[in-house]
């Protein structure tokens, strides 16, 4: 997919205009395009001129750009702007929080020219002193560059995955490679991924492999050889490639699917069994003998133990569960009848109403919260009370010609620094959902981040806290909510909490939406979605939920529509 290399330009264009001070609305554009493009679910590199129009923020001329890129691999503007500016400049730029201004600055004064140097002159405390830096800025930019670093090698899965897919795709089409599976971090759902690990067999492996070495994806071959190959795609992300024999398919897919820790407590086990598994199968340890290994089931069955599926694999009690019989039965993507955090056009979201609604249809979605923005939040077009009780009304009215359907109505009311909510109950008492979060003050002592979200969750109208702890994968780590005291709150008020499926969010994370739910805390997982493609991150939710354990029960937007409502609303029904 070209989506990834078209975005990453877009953004870059961007990044240079706003250094040259540029038209804020159109670099706004430039970031809104890149957006959409990175979340479209269809190849743009397939798509037409028409068909790329149909895509939110991208008109006529960005269209342009985009087919520019496909026929010739260039985009002319953006090759003319970035001799304007030099690479080490716009290497500066990839720093987390560092932007364009201060950049310019560190460029200019004292002619950084890279990370390392950034670091050194950092680190020995030389950049405070210049305009509008102190040693707090010079703080965040070294926790920029520490955590660039922690993240290059790894990759949020919602990157990794579709390229996984297509590549097995194309395998299935053009290769006689069969059983193709994913193996690895993927697999197993991890909100990131260091490589993509793909597992097939074959009667004609040698072909397999040259097939896979040939595919338009690659960029570098790294090795190539008859059971495995790895390569390198345009992205930067390194593919391996084996190839087993039928016999031993089961086994090998176990083993490299990991994780390792999970694997190393079932060779152990088997030890004990007089069993012997490694990736080519199950044998007796006395006499060699193999006894199993075409099936994954195999391995678990030798054992005596359930089938544990992947996302629980990671030796944090999964084996102890299953050798006392109590595995849960993990919730699924089918079991997930709406989504209980989308944007709609009157705020910072891309469509009005009857095209969410149609959307959610089609996934066979019962319900869908509309969950625009608060006043407070100018920047995402925040609606001001005025216009929400525009919209409920709005939302009544169309209700009233749905049927099998229910649009609800709803908010993603701002938790403000001091802990208030940016409407008043008499507005929330309106609504059929209210979604509270935090947008501001991150850098907020962890008692006093915490002392928000739970005077939030203290109203009765608050039913679920969203992306409770703020972060962003790769560009910001979560503020410092206390969750233990969170979670405790969350159970007290009765308020659910969001597992926010948005790709570079995944918040809670897989660890803390296990202990909720431990806690006999509901969850709803849900994709905040801003455009009709990102409907598809609530897979990415459900990776997480299955991570941490989750059962349909635990999670509110299983329900059917009568009875999420009757939930949400119990906090009132006690108040
Ligand atoms: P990643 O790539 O860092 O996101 O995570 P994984 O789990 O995909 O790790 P990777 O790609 O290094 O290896 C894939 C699987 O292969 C891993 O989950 C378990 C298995 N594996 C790899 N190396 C070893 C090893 O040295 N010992 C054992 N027991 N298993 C290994
Ligand atoms: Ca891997
Ligand atoms: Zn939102």
């Amino acid at each position: 997919m070209k989506n990834q290399e078209i975005a990453k330009i877009f953004n870059e264009i961007a990044d240079i205009l706003e250094i040259k001070g540029d038209n804020p609305f159109r670099i706004r554009a430039y970031r809104k395009a890149a957006q959409n493009i990175d979340s479209f679910t269809m190849d743009v590199s397939e798509a037409s001129e028409e068909e790329l129009m149909g895509i939110p923020g991208i008109g006529h001329d960005l269209a342009g750009k985009v087919i520019e890129y496909v026929k010739t691999g260039h985009i002319k503007t953006y090759e003319e702007l970035s001799k304007e500016v030099s690479p080490g400049f716009i290497e500066l730029l990839s720093v987390p929080g560092l932007g364009p201004k201060t950049a310019r600055l560190l460029h200019d004064k004292l002619k950084i020219k890279n990370l390392d140097e950034l670091e050194r002159l950092a680190k020995a405390g030389k950049l405070k002193g210049l305009p509008g830096i102190q040693a707090k800025t010079e703080q965040n930019i070294l926790k920029g560059i520490d955590m660039r670093k922690r993240y290059s090698e790894r990759q949020p899965i919602a990157r990794v995955l579709p390229l996984a897919e297509e590549i097995i795709k194309r395998l299935r089409e053009k290769t006689p490679l069969k059983k193709l599976s994913l193996a690895g971090s993927l697999r197993r759902w991890k909100e990131t991924i260091k490589d993509i690990d793909i597992l097939a067999t074959s009667t004609d492996p040698a072909k397999g492999m040259s097939g896979f070495i040939h595919l338009p994806e690659v960029r570098d071959i790294l090795s190539h050889g008859p059971t495995k190959s790895s390569i390198v795609t345009h992205e930067g992300i390194q593919v391996d490639l084996r190839v087993v024999d039928d016999s031993s398919f089961g086994s090998a897919l176990a083993y490299f699917t990991g994780s390792k820790e999970h694997n190393i407590r079932l060779r152990e086990m088997a030890v004990k069994k007089g069993l012997k598994i490694n990736e080519y199968g199950i044998f007796k340890a006395a006499t060699g003998e193999k006894i199993g290994g075409e099936d994954e089931a195999d391995v678990y069955k030798a054992l005596g133990i359930p089938f544990i599926p992947p996302e629980m694999r990671e030796d944090n009690g999964e084996i102890d569960l299953a050798i006392t019989g109590k595995l849960p039965s993990l919730i699924e993507l089918r079991d997930i009848r709406g989504d209980l955090h989308v944007h709609s056009r009157w705020s910072d979201g891309s469509h009005d109403f009857s095209e969410l609604i149609n959307e959610a249809k089609k996934r066979g979605y019962e319900y869908i919260a509309v969950t625009d923005h608060s006043k407070g939040l100018g920047i995402a077009r925040g609606m001001s009370v005025e216009r929400i009780l525009e919209q409920v009304k709005e939302i009544r009215a169309i209700n009233k010609k749905l049927t099998g359907f229910k649009l609800l109505a709803g908010t993603e009311v701002d938790i403000r620094s001091n802990g208030a909510l940016d409407y008043p109950d008499e507005i929330l008492r309106e609504l059929d959902i209210v979604l509270a979060s935090i947008h501001s003050g991150f850098r907020q002592s962890s008692e006093q981040l915490t002392g928000r979200l739970i005077s939030a969750m203290k109203n009765p109208y608050v039913s679920v806290i969203a992306h409770p702890t703020g972060r962003l994968i790769g560009e910001r780590d979560a503020y410092e909510v206390d969750m233990d005291e969170f979670l405790r709150a969350a159970n007290e008020t009765e308020t659910a909490i969001e597992i926010n499926a948005y790709p570079l969010r995944l918040d809670l994370n897989d660890v803390s939406a296990r202990k909720a739910m431990e806690m006999g805390i509901s969850l709803v997982i849900s994709t905040d979605a801003h455009i009709l493609p990102q409907f598809d991150y609530m897979a990415f939710g459900i990776g997480i939920a299955r991570r941490g354990w989750l059962k349909k029960s635990d999670v509110l937007n299983t329900y059917g529509a009568e009875a999420l409502l009757k939930r949400l609303k119990r906090k009132q029904a006690k108040a």
